[in-house]
């Protein structure tokens, strides 16, 4: 397969085969048309397709994977394209069909009641979010690509994301998932039980997968109640370890109220500043670290806004906040969570970058900075180092960028030894290389490294029971 060429996977006979079943506007054969589907978000990998498919239903997808596995030609599933992996960039040598999932856009019912939403792998987050909003519930999964990144993609790499500390990853909001198999049969999973202990659990086999076992089309997710009390504040804090004591604390005095809690260092915050100069720090002076908590209750008289002035009074008087502004109106909240998604988009702008996504233990996440910082640093003399993430999850997203004015080419060379040596750190605190991001094939060639022996041998047999003839994602997550 891999020494087709674009023209010779696409024939006339293959080429009419596909339009007779989705439509001329279901099909993109032009160069021109598929460029946007061959480049991932990060620019990092350009591929080449033949064809990008655009299917309207599950039965549709159903019939282009079995019209691939007829001719043996490898899939890439694509939802919203904003994975910071490769994950759904089809390989270089252009014989991979991309399918998207985007015209796949309908929420398919929303019940207050038993709380879940069940909707098309083609909807973006934050249409299912507003959906969810409009009937006095929240769907709570957010990030910064929310705008674009679509439901069936954020459930394929188990994203993460800002609220995760109180209501888990991706994987814990999915109650059913409905799945185009390799061989082109539907499962219809979509269930909305709350329990559900019949045999294995295979929804979950899906959720992470990258696409490589099949095809998510639809999916159950659970929602929560909407909180109508909210109070968020941008803190300056001395260290990073005293943002993990500020976290300890707001968990001792409110335990089920924290939403988010995101750490943050001064050259990060410094760089949303320089490229999008209307932001304004709600702080009189810089810091070198800084913290995000929001708490959150679903009533409306909880009195946060005082709960989080006391504890972070408390904060103050012991030396663990140095400043903090509370977020006065909606307004300024969006503001401020406008400051912290705005931080992809500002490294863009900055340079190429190496990013790190990892996680430990969330009482490690000091000692990992210090110490990642400490490793790149002695080997990497030149380089900038920025860390931020979501604390109160132990995931921290440890970027380093080149000098300045140094060229990114040559600095992006360093990649794989750069990843290595913060890799080795994450080891020691027996962390993970990949925390909310996935593996893509940015990462592929760690799996053997890290995840080697019982555990990559068992995700293959999975992988060859399931998709007998490696046409899912070919070259994604396993190695
Ligand atoms: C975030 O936390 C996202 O903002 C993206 O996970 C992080 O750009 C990144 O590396
Ligand atoms: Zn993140």
């Amino acid at each position: 397969m891999s020494e087709r060429t674009a023209a010779s996977v696409v024939n006339s006979e293959l080429r009419s085969a596909l339009t007779n079943l989705v439509g001329e506007k279901g099909c993109l054969f032009d160069p021109q048309d598929t460029a946007a589907y061959c480049e991932d978000w990060r620019q990092l990998y350009q591929g080449q397709t033949p064809a990008v498919v655009r299917p309207a239903s599950a039965a549709e997808v159903a019939s282009i994977v079995r019209i691939c596995a007829e001719r043996r030609i490898a899939i890439v599933p694509q939802g919203g394209n904003t994975g910071m992996m490769g994950g759904a960039t089809p390989s270089a040598e252009g014989s991979q069909i991309v399918l998207s999932l985007s015209r796949m856009n309908k929420i398919r019912e929303l019940d207050v009641v038993d709380l879940t939403m069940t909707l098309d792998a083609g909807v973006a987050l934050k249409t299912a979010q507003e959906a969810a909003a409009a009937e006095n519930c929240t769907l709570p999964l957010s990030m910064g690509s929310e705008g674009t990144a679509q439901i069936g993609g954020v459930i394929s790499t188990n994203a993460g994301g800002n609220n995760t500390v109180r209501y888990g990853n991706a994987r814990e909001m999915v109650l059913g998932l409905e799945v185009v198999l390799p061989d082109g049969r539907i499962w219809n999973g979509l269930r909305r039980l709350r329990k559900d202990n019949t045999g294995y659990c295979l929804r979950q086999l899906f959720v992470g997968a990258e696409g490589t076992l099949g095809i998510v089309t639809a999916a159950v997710l659970k929602l929560v109640p909407r909180p109508h009390d909210v109070a968020l504040a941008f803190c300056s804090v001395p260290s990073a370890q005293a943002a993990l004591d500020l976290f300890v604390l707001c968990r001792r005095y409110h335990p089920g109220s924290i939403q988010a809690f995101e750490y943050m260092c001064g050259e990060i915050v410094d760089l949303v500043f320089k490229h999008f100069p209307d932001t304004r720090s709600p702080l009189s002076q810089r810091a070198d670290h800084y913290v995000l908590v929001e708490l959150a209750d679903a009533s409306p008289d909880a009195g946060l806004r005082e709960k989080l002035e006391d504890v972070l009074g408390k904060a103050m008087d012991s030396g663990v906040v140095l400043d903090a502004a509370l977020a006065g109106s909606s307004a300024e909240r969006l503001a401020l969570w406008q400051l912290r998604e705005n931080f992809s988009e500002a490294q863009k702008r900055e340079a190429a970058i190496i990013k790190n996504d990892v996680s430990v233990p969330v009482s490690k996440t000091p000692a990992f900075i210090a110490q990642a910082t400490q490793a790149c640093a002695r080997k990497f003399p030149d380089i900038r180092i920025m860390a931020y993430g979501h604390l109160g999850d132990g995931n921290i997203h440890f970027h380093l960028f080149p000098a300045v004015g140094a060229g990114n080419a040559e600095f992006l060379k360093l990649d794989h030894a750069i990843m290595d040596t913060v890799n080795e750190v994450v080891r020691r605190f027996d962390g993970s290389f990949s925390a909310e991001h996935g593996v893509g094939q940015l990462k592929a060639y760690m799996m053997e490294k890290w995840r080697g022996g019982v555990e990559l041998d068992t995700m293959r047999r999975i992988k060859t029971a399931l998709d007998t003839m490696g046409i899912m994602n070919p070259g994604k997550v396993l190695p």
